[in-house]
């Protein structure tokens, strides 16, 4: 087969190309990818349609950008943002500006296709051979029934971030629901355990910044948005916030574009705990100056630890104990008796020792001085303290502001982290101390600070527990706070009992789908479901996940393009694209915010705005169909069943249980059942989207915190438990440690339970010496994931590389290259400490830290079936591992460092 490269098409040939593709669609079309001249060839019908249509992105995960598409005589030419939309306001990032390269796009799956060679692996040719849908849905339903009909765990779907564009998750969540099977991994958090500490500090999965009063913000190992170009919301406010005078400090191993606007502080990979750990200290033991009334009534600090690490709880009311320092007695925390409640030191209670939360933090800090955490991070202790105390300054302790007639708590500071944080061994630890720094001085869910997620939402997702604790039922994770049930024996792939507050664990669920009984199972696993994920390319220890997928008999692809990992499906089923979905969108602002979005929600809805150009379906149409085959879509626990409920459906728009709908009448019941009546299909048919603003201190969680009953902890008291409690659980049935963890690593196991994090030294600094440099990935501006296609299209490929200056290359330091003999342009081996390595060209610049190599992105796909662009740059991923004793105990989170050595290719 001829695959023309797309490499040098510019715009105007490839809109050409596009055009007259979405004409000839259906047409003896080849299999994949197609010469671009064939398209020349059939010019598009003339109908004399020349229309914009509503639509909205989904080129990132974030798809609530409005956009409109120009449509003319059938095809796709032209797309803008939609300025009706309060978020992207009329613009588009280049990212979406590239979608038609979505649409039209000749290397995806065009109809759908069943295998004609047995062998898989990274270079047999799956042989193709086209099929008729009947076909394909016939076939899996046939492998499907006897799995369901025997134990439905035997059915495992692999889904990614490409499946949860798709906001109903009717075939990623709910399919696998109905048919019965708890073996649902997700793919996306193998690399980002990054949602725990906005649940344990907001409540919400993630959090975000109030940039319209911050003064003073710290990030570290995350981007608000800039960096990667977002057109929504954060890519105005933070410029705007700068040219306000807010101070931008960034702590990370590079300086990202966000760094140059701000102070950068080059660290030591991993090392962002022992940075908290200098930071914190400072702050208690030198500043001394913290929010001391916030302390007592909205967190933990007053409550007393016995020596066992756990609540002193009240017998009667099993409520946590505090000490009343006024008439230096024990109360419930919620007594309202209560007159002052001590911080610092030692009591007796019931004649054993406890102390307040507090006096343990601080005791535990005492060691940890900025001193220390040079040696560890390399960032000068005098830095450390100068950045301690302007925080501390710029935190305004003891002010307030009013908004809409409300006085609340004004804290004009943050102190924020994500996946450059929180994915490494004690990672877990690192990014809670950045919402335990922000803690200390009250800036927490007030203005200025950082804050939950949805407006208005805050009695919601800030309730309070039976500890006084925040507890938040709110949201579907709510196994962050007391763990996942112990399961023995093993029920789940991912280890979901060993693991119990992972995040999420494909990795762990790789291993276990090789080698069921090793890890506990009593089954084994017999189809599989791949679903916009890419494990092999995007996690870790590629080749055993392709050895695992092979040790499945039978595996079905809903897929887009022809990636790694459906190159091991039986039968490959196309997804339609982007712009040919209908599908709607949540949108709430995220990472950051100003005025304009902090308390603005609602939803975006989208319709195919051209015909199909090639033979596929919404995956929801897949799954409806298949469920009706196999008999698992009416009744109780069918899929109309569990949609009602995923969805949280009222019951006066509740589905039917026994009929089948079309996906736009589930659209229709699902808004009006939010909504109300006003809002469904016809509505967002004609305004492309629904929002609702609400007062701005809606977006403030603070306004809905009792006193003494919504706190966030300075002890990680509950992490602890759950440790305790899988300890306990685990010695029953004789073991130490989950299997395959190593016996010489045990104490990295069970030490990332710990309430205060320890500073503990990771393979990262215990390689050997020849690895003498820290390798580190970031988000690229032009593919920070690869969905909405975005490996795959040549607009983008050529922007990244043009854009993310030096984007394929490998980024070192000026003067480690000098010292090395290396220069700009050399062709490098970077070999890492697990074994893998990778090939490529070295980019010399002082924006990275000494002893670090970077790379941004992902790139070197290897699938000959898609777009030839996406086979530039290197899978960074081959340099790290997966592997038990590598990974943090608690997230479960792949370390995204690893040490390296590297030598002239
Ligand atoms: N090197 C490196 N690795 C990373 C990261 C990184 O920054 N650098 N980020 C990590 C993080 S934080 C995450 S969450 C994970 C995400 O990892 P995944 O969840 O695997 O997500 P993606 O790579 O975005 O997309 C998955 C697959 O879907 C395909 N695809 C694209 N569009 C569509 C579509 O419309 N439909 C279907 N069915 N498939 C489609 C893509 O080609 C890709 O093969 O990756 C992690 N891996
Ligand atoms: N528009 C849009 N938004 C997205 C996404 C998207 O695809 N599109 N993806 C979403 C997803 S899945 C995720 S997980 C998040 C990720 O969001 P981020 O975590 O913000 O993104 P990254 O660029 O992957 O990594 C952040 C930074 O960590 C740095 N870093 C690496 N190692 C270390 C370290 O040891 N210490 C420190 N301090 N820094 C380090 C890197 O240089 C990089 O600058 O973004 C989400 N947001
Ligand atoms: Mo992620």
């Amino acid at each position: 087969m001829k695959v023309q490269s797309t490499k040098n098409i510019n715009r105007r040939d490839f809109l050409k190309t596009s055009s007259a593709m979405a004409a000839i669609g259906g047409l003896g079309m080849k299999l994949y990818g197609g010469e671009i001249v064939d398209a020349f060839a059939a010019p598009a019908k003339a109908t004399g349609q020349d229309e914009w249509k509503l639509s909205y992105c989904a080129g990132c995960i974030w798809p609530f950008c409005s956009s409109k598409v120009h449509v003319k005589d059938g095809v796709a030419v032209e797309l803008e943002g939609n300025p009706d939309n309060p978020y992207n306001q009329g613009t588009l990032c280049l990212r979406g500006q590239a979608q038609l390269g979505n649409l039209y796009n000749p290397y995806r799956v065009k109809t759908p296709v069943k295998r004609t060679n047995p062998k898989k692996g990274r270079d047999e040719d799956p042989g193709w051979v086209e099929i008729s849908w009947e076909e394909a849905f016939d076939t899996i339903a046939k492998k499907m029934k006897p799995v369901i009909e025997k134990d439905p765990r035997r059915f495992v779907v692999r889904m990614g971030f490409a499946s949860s564009l798709n906001e109903s998750r009717l075939a990623s969540i709910c399919f696998p629901a109905a048919v019965g099977s708890p073996n649902s991994n997700m793919i996306a958090g193998a690399l980002c355990a990054v949602h725990y500490t906005p649940k344990v500090y907001h409540g919400t999965y993630v959090d975000k910044v109030d940039l319209q009063r911050c003064n003073y913000l710290i990030t570290a190992g995350k981007t608000i948005g800039p960096n990667y170009g977002q057109a929504s919301g954060p890519c105005r406010a933070l410029p705007d916030a700068l040219e306000r005078g807010m101070k931008l400090v960034v702590v990370d191993p590079r300086c990202s574009s966000e760094a140059s606007k701000g102070e950068w502080v080059p660290i030591r990979p991993a090392t962002d705990l022992a940075f908290g750990l200098g930071f914190a200290h400072t702050m208690v033991h030198e500043i001394g100056r913290l929010d001391f009334n916030f302390l007592k009534v909205h967190t933990n600090a007053p409550y007393l630890i016995g020596e066992d690490g756990l609540y002193v709880r009240d017998l009667e009311t099993g409520k946590p104990l505090v000490w009343d320092s006024v008439d230096q007695v024990a109360k419930t925390f919620d007594d309202p008796s209560r007159k002052d409640y001590a911080l610092e030191g030692k009591f007796e209670i019931d004649g054993k020792a406890a102390a307040p939360a507090f006096e343990k933090l601080k005791e535990h800090l005492k060691p940890y001085t900025p001193e220390w955490a040079e040696e560890i991070t390399s960032v000068p202790a005098a830095t450390i303290r100068r950045l301690a105390s302007e925080f501390v300054e710029a935190a305004q302790i003891g002010s307030t502001i009013v908004i809409d007639g409300i006085e609340l708590p004004y804290r004009p500071v943050a102190f924020v982290a994500e996946r450059g944080v929180a994915s490494h061994v004690g990672g877990r630890h690192a990014h809670l101390i950045t919402g335990l720094i922000s803690a200390l001085v009250g800036a927490n869910d007030v203005p200025g600070s950082v804050i939950g997620l949805y407006p208005g939402a805050g009695k919601v997702f800030a309730q309070p527990g039976p500890d006084g604790t925040l507890l938040n039922p709110g949201e579907k994770m709510t196994h962050y706070y007391k763990g996942r049930p112990w399961e023995w024996p093993v029920n789940t792939s991912e280890l979901k009992g060993m693991y119990p507050i992972a995040h999420s664990a494909p990795q762990m669920a790789m291993k276990v789908i090789k080698d069921p009984h090793k890890y506990g199972l009593e089954y084994e696993f017999d189809v599989m479901m791949i679903y916009g994920e890419n494990s092999i390319m995007n996690v870790a220890d590629g080749d055993d996940t392709i050895e695992a997928y092979n040790s499945v008999p039978f595996t079905f692809s809903i897929a887009y393009h022809y990636d790694e990992t459906t190159l091991l499906a039986d039968i490959v089923l196309p997804e339609a694209s982007n712009y040919e979905r209908e599908q709607v969108a949540e949108s709430h602002p995220v990472q950051s915010g100003d005025d304009s979005t902090l308390s603005v929600s609602g939803v975006v809805y989208k319709r195919p705005v051209v015909d199909k150009v090639y033979d596929s379906l919404q995956s929801e149409e897949i799954v409806t169909e298949l469920a009706d085959r196999l008999g698992i879509l009416y009744g109780e626990g069918g899929l109309n069943d569990i949609n009602n409920k995923f969805h949280s459906i009222k019951p006066e728009y509740a589905l039917d249980l026994n009929k089948r709908y079309t996906f736009d009448e589930i659209i229709d019941h699902r808004m009006k059942s939010k909504y109300g009546p006003e809002i469904g299909l016809d509505y967002l048919r004609e305004h492309g989207m629904y929002h609702v603003r609400l007062p701005l201190s809606s977006a403030f969680y603070y306004t809905d915190y009792p006193d003494d009953q919504t706190r966030v902890p300075i002890y990680f008291h509950d992490l602890y438990a759950v440790g305790v409690e899988l300890k306990k659980n685990m010695q029953s049935v004789g073991l130490e440690l989950p299997p395959n963890w190593p016996e010489d690593k045990k104490d990295l196991f069970w030490n990332k339970y710990q309430p205060l994090p320890l500073w503990e030294d990771s393979h990262l600094f215990t390689a050997p010496a020849e690895f003498d440099l820290f390798v580190v990935n970031w988000r690229a501006l032009g593919r920070n994931l690869g969905i909405g296609g975005m490996d795959d299209n040549p607009f983008l490929r050529e922007l990244y590389s043009k854009l993310e200056y030096g984007a394929t290359c490998f980024f070192m330091n000026t003067a480690t290259a000098a010292s090395k003999g290396l220069k700009n342009g050399d062709k490098v081996i970077i070999e890492s400490q697990h074994g893998g390595k990778i090939e490529g060209q070295l980019f010399v610049t002082q924006t990275i830290h000494p002893e670090v190599i970077g790379t941004a992105g992902n790139g070197g796909r290897y699938s000959k079936y898609m777009n030839p662009v996406s086979q530039a740059g290197v899978n960074f991923n081959q340099l790290i591992t997966a592997k038990e004793g590598f990974i943090d105990s608690t997230s479960g989170v792949i370390d995204i460092s690893a040490r390296v050595k590297i030598v002239k290719a």
